[in-house]
């Protein structure tokens, strides 16, 4: 299969496309180099350097024989957009020589992920719902234009839904109303402006699938962790990025790295908050089972991408027995929370969906957490404290 990877360089756009080339498939990645660029901006680097991907895509053909696709550039720009599915080269319209045809599947995690960051002023704001909603409406009309055959996966979040008192289905619910049934996209609310920007993205696409049946998968994912994927076990440069400060690192990356640098695990508020979490790997085979099971023509396919639901205090008492078990002095603190969000509440996801494709899970173990606190302490000095927790409030 063709495959183009938008946001290539991420935290899982880089795996992924290792994961797509590793099984045969024919991969591109694209990417602006944004979330490095943020670090920069922020001063809020990662545990470890990681290499261009010009320089990881050369790794990989060194380390495998398989070549990954790189191209730079800012999908923000309709015409760079279209150039990948056309072969044309944006502006000078000249045709690319390597062109391989339109993609079959697009992947699409090319949007400013962190909620934090699309909160620490109207800036970001701005910036998060423009970078957001302008590449996916690109990609709508670039598929539409010119192959609406391909099939989209998109990432989305299980924070579109917010915490209701009712069950969560997997994207969709009938409702009865004065005697009547219809089905519709599962009641959202959002708690950030990052996750609202995914929201309208699912907005977005639903209309270009009812209106001219476009193909979507919509992958409503929690917050994942990890550090390895079977690929990156070949040469550690090949190892994704890894953050654990506020803005860009998701929770249980944080508690593990706080763990080894002896400051105390920052559990917000009453650390009743529970969300759907998974392990990087399963990232991989929900996004893969998914690309090799196409939703239809004019279908907008939900699942919802979680695989076991933890609250905030029950990871770091985790956190703090497996740290303790490796001779680690683990504290864990209360911490005023510098989020607007609901600190106890009902939480009832449904996840079967993805299950049922062929999505194998992988737990939160001791051991799969013993194994992230292994890679993390080879890195034990570089890690900067006064990054961790600096309370960027709502
Ligand atoms: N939390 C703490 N202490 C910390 C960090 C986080 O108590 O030091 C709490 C947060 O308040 C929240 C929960 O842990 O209740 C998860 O926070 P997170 O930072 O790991 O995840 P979140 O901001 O929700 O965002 C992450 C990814 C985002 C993805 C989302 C899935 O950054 O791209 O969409 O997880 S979900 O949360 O299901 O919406």
């Amino acid at each position: 299969m063709n495959v183009l990877i938008l946001g290539g360089d991420g935290y899982l756009g880089w795996p992924m496309a290792m994961y797509f080339s590793a099984r045969g498939h024919d991969v591109t990645v694209v990417d602006n180099y944004f979330r490095r660029n943020a670090g920069v901006e922020l001063d809020m680097g990662m545990l470890y350097p990681v290499p261009t991907l010009q320089r990881r895509a050369a790794i990989w053909r060194e380390r495998t024989g398989r070549d990954i696709k790189v191209v730079i550039g800012d999908l923000r720009d309709p015409e760079f957009m279209r150039g990948l599915l056309t072969g044309a080269t944006a502006y000078t319209q000249a045709a690319d020589p390597s062109f391989s045809g339109a993609p079959e599947c697009v992947c699409h995690f090319a949007e400013q992920p962190s909620a934090p960051y699309s909160l620490l002023s109207y800036k970001h704001a701005n910036f998060t719902l423009t970078n957001n909603l302008l590449i996916t409406n690109n990609l709508m009309f670039a598929v539409k234009d010119f192959s609406p055959e391909t099939h989209i996966v998109h990432i989305g979040t299980m924070g579109e839904y917010g915490t209701p008192n009712i069950d969560i289905e997997e994207g969709w619910i009938e409702i009865e109303h004065k005697g009547r049934k219809d089905t519709f996209l599962f009641p959202r609310q959002a708690s950030s402006i990052y996750h609202t920007s995914k929201i309208m993205d699912t907005d977005l696409m639903w209309f270009g699938i009812r209106t001219w049946g476009l193909r979507m998968t919509d992958l409503m994912q929690g917050p994942v962790y990890g550090i390895e994927t079977e690929e990156s076990e070949a040469d550690p440069r090949l190892r994704t990025f890894f953050n654990y400060d506020e803005v860009f690192g998701t929770v249980v990356n944080r508690f593990i790295t706080q763990a080894i640098a002896g400051y105390p695990l920052t559990v917000y508020g009453k650390g009743g908050q529970t969300r759907g979490y998974l392990n990087i790997r399963d990232t991989m085979q929900c996004v893969y089972f998914s690309a090799m099971n196409p939703a239809g023509a004019g279908e907008l396919r939900v699942y919802n991408q979680i695989m076991e639901t933890f609250t905030v205090n029950e990871l770091a008492e985790k956190t703090a027995r497996v740290g303790k078990s490796l001779g680690y002095d683990v504290e864990v603190k209360s911490v005023e929370n510098p989020r607007k969000e609901a600190e106890e509440h009902y939480y009832n996801p449904t996840y079967q969906g993805l299950i049922e494709l062929g999505v194998t899970p992988h737990y939160l173990t001791d051991d799969v957490m013993e194994s992230m606190f292994r890679i993390v302490e080879q890195h034990k000095n570089d890690i900067r404290k006064d990054i961790i927790f600096k309370g960027l409030k709502w």
